[in-house]
């Protein structure tokens, strides 16, 4: 059993946020914290090609064949290989540079661009690493809101998708999100009265 906090956004869309490694995740896609090669990497990017194989990068090196270097904010779907998710949706965040290059609004497009790819694959669940804010350098504090906002403006909207799992790598990551996410329902106030937020065990 692991503390998770669980946001719910009312109709059964629901965020949870816990500690883990994403490799391990069940859900129907796992997002990648990918470059634009595609060719994989180091951090979570690295993490996911071991364990899900070359049947990954073989399908990348495909899309990048076909359609050149996937750009920040852009997202792509291969299969999960040998992961137990059965896909991985490839996505490319800012690297970042203090803020006034369009960081944030290509850091929302990825989370918004991977939630269409999962949508369209009629997918039901889907877990995020905290893109951008390992070897890119997205200050944790500022990437958190980013992700937790725009995926809780998104996830409503999507026909099929219908939990977000942030699995975050540290627990400093995770008690950055779920400060977001208690900001979040703060903020939103009256607006969004079917918000609500707990502690749960999963
Ligand atoms: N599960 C969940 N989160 C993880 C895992 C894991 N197994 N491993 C690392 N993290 P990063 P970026 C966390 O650097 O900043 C790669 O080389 C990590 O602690 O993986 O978007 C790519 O090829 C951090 O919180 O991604 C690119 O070149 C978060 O995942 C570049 O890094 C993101 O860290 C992308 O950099």
């Amino acid at each position: 059993m692991r503390d998770a906090v669980r946001l719910s956004l009312g109709e059964g869309s629901t965020i949870l946020f816990m500690v883990g490694d994403i490799t391990k995740q069940d859900t129907d896609a796992i997002v990648n914290a990918a470059n634009s090669s595609l060719m994989g990497g180091g951090g979570v990017d690295g993490a996911i090609h071991r364990a899900g194989g070359a049947a990954i990068l073989d399908a990348c090196k495909q899309i990048v064949a076909e359609r050149g270097p996937l750009p920040a904010g852009q997202a792509v779907s291969t299969t999960g290989g040998k992961l137990p998710a059965g896909f991985v949706i490839h996505t490319v965040g800012p690297v970042w540079h203090g803020g006034s290059q369009q960081e944030p609004q290509a850091l929302a497009s990825c989370y918004r661009e991977s939630l269409r790819v999962a949508d369209q694959l009629q997918l039901v669940s889907v877990a995020f690493p905290s893109i951008s804010t390992g070897v890119y350098g997205y200050p944790v504090t500022k990437a958190a809101p980013v992700a937790v906002g725009t995926c809780a403006e998104n996830l409503p909207q999507c026909r099929r998708v219908r939990e977000v799992r942030f699995i975050l790598f540290d627990e400093q990551t995770f008690d950055a999100y779920v400060g977001a996410a208690e900001k979040l329902l703060h903020e939103t106030g009256q607006a969004k009265s079917r918000y609500s937020i707990e502690k749960i065990q999963i």
